[in-house]
């Protein structure tokens, strides 16, 4: 191998309804990245095991985020859509990084520290080990690049430094074994197993926040159901949703500099330029100056047009589960085959098998 080949790879816990934050920061990207791309799309369901869901509901919200996945235009013949749980080998590989990444390393993980929250000795080891497995599940497949939200950036430079640290531990035998591509580590080439891969996280919507509350995520494990427009939601529930949602007694600015201070503002205008596909400025030359009662229920026609041929699609996968169950086993098959080669490799590179 002289370099590694382009691959896309990324997942989606199934936690909960999907929100209008996972679909802009993530499965959008996902969709517009097949047509320049290979791509590996993952139902995350061993992270999901972190929140304690019933097995019902974990079942359930499989079969719901890979019909997400169809109806927002993710083809899984052409490219591969699966279950987490399905290839052992990112459980394998997981462990492999547990052995590798540091105590240090995961202690700095915002993510865990806010999930955690005061209660940390009763935190789960799964919910502090998460970014090791999710290394493995981008690493497994050596992909390339992988389209996240911003709330992922930090998880995404614990894998970049978790290749970096494989490769140089295994330089001499990844070497010997004639299994590297050549890379710079500080100012040394040396051949490295893994490649470091790229975030990519760019655009309006890269981090959504809540209706109710402009300097917090919008997550779909808040128990706030007002908080977020879930991808499900009906038309009624988005209009209820946007009208309800925190503001201001201002106006909408001119420009972006009138934000300062007013995160529901901007986190509204951000979610129409997202949903239109255009810029913050471009928004505000049409709306600066009108009041919420104007922009709201433009907006909410606006997310209602995007979202229902979205949801209406999904509601019809839905109905068929044994269809959705199908497709993930095959792409199960699929991601399995790249996943064990990548694993003979990684077995013998650290004397698991010789
Ligand atoms: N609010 C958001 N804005 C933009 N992108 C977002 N993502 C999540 N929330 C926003 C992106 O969606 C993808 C899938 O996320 P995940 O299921 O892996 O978990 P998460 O990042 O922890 O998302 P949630 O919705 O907040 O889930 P819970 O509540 O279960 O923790 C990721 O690419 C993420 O960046």
């Amino acid at each position: 191998m002289s370099s590694f080949e382009p691959l896309v790879f990324s997942g989606v816990q199934p936690t909960g309804n999907l929100t209008l934050g996972n679909y802009l920061g993530a499965i959008r990207k996902f969709v517009a990245l097949q047509d320049t791309h290979n791509c590996i799309y993952c139902v995350v369901d061993l992270h999901a095991l972190t929140i304690n869901p019933s097995p019902q509901d974990l079942i359930d919200g499989r079969r719901a985020i890979a019909a997400a996945f169809l109806a927002s235009g993710i083809d899984p013949v052409k490219h591969i859509v699966f279950n987490q749980a399905a290839v052992f080998q990112h459980s394998e590989l997981a462990w492999v990084f547990n052995c590798i990444a540091r105590m240090g390393w995961l202690n700095r993980m915002t993510q865990f520290k806010e999930k955690a929250g005061k209660d940390r000795e009763n935190a789960s080891v799964g919910l502090f080990a998460y970014p090791n497995l999710m290394a493995a599940d981008i690493l497994v497949y050596r992909a390339t690049h992988v389209p996240v939200g911003d709330d992922q950036k930090q998880h995404l430079e614990l894998t970049r430094d978790i290749a970096q640290k494989f490769n140089w531990d295994y330089r001499e035998r990844t070497k010997a074994l004639d299994l590297g591509v050549p890379m710079e580590i500080g100012d040394e080439t040396i051949d490295g197993y893994f490649p470091i891969t790229e975030p990519l996280i760019e655009g309006p919507a890269t981090r959504i926040m809540s209706l109710r509350d402009g300097t917090k995520k919008m997550s779909k494990s808040d128990p706030s159901d007002l908080s977020r427009i879930n991808l499900t939601d009906t038309a009624d529930d988005i209009a209820k949703k946007i009208r309800k949602a925190k503001t201001d007694p201002e106006p909408l600015p001119g420009d972006t500099s009138g934000f300062q201070g007013r995160p529901e503002a901007e986190n509204l205008v951000n979610i129409y330029a997202a949903l239109s596909e255009t810029s913050n400025d471009a928004v505000l030359q049409e709306f600066g100056g009108q009041q919420f009662s104007v922009f709201k229920p433009a907006l909410a026609e606006l997310a209602v047009e995007k979202l229902a041929p979205i949801a209406d699609e999904m509601r019809r996968l839905m109905a068929d589960p044994g269809h959705i169950d199908a497709v993930l086993a095959t792409g199960g098959e699929r991601a399995s085959a790249l996943a064990e080669k990548t694993m003979v490799d990684v077995r013998r590179l650290v004397g698991l098998t010789v």
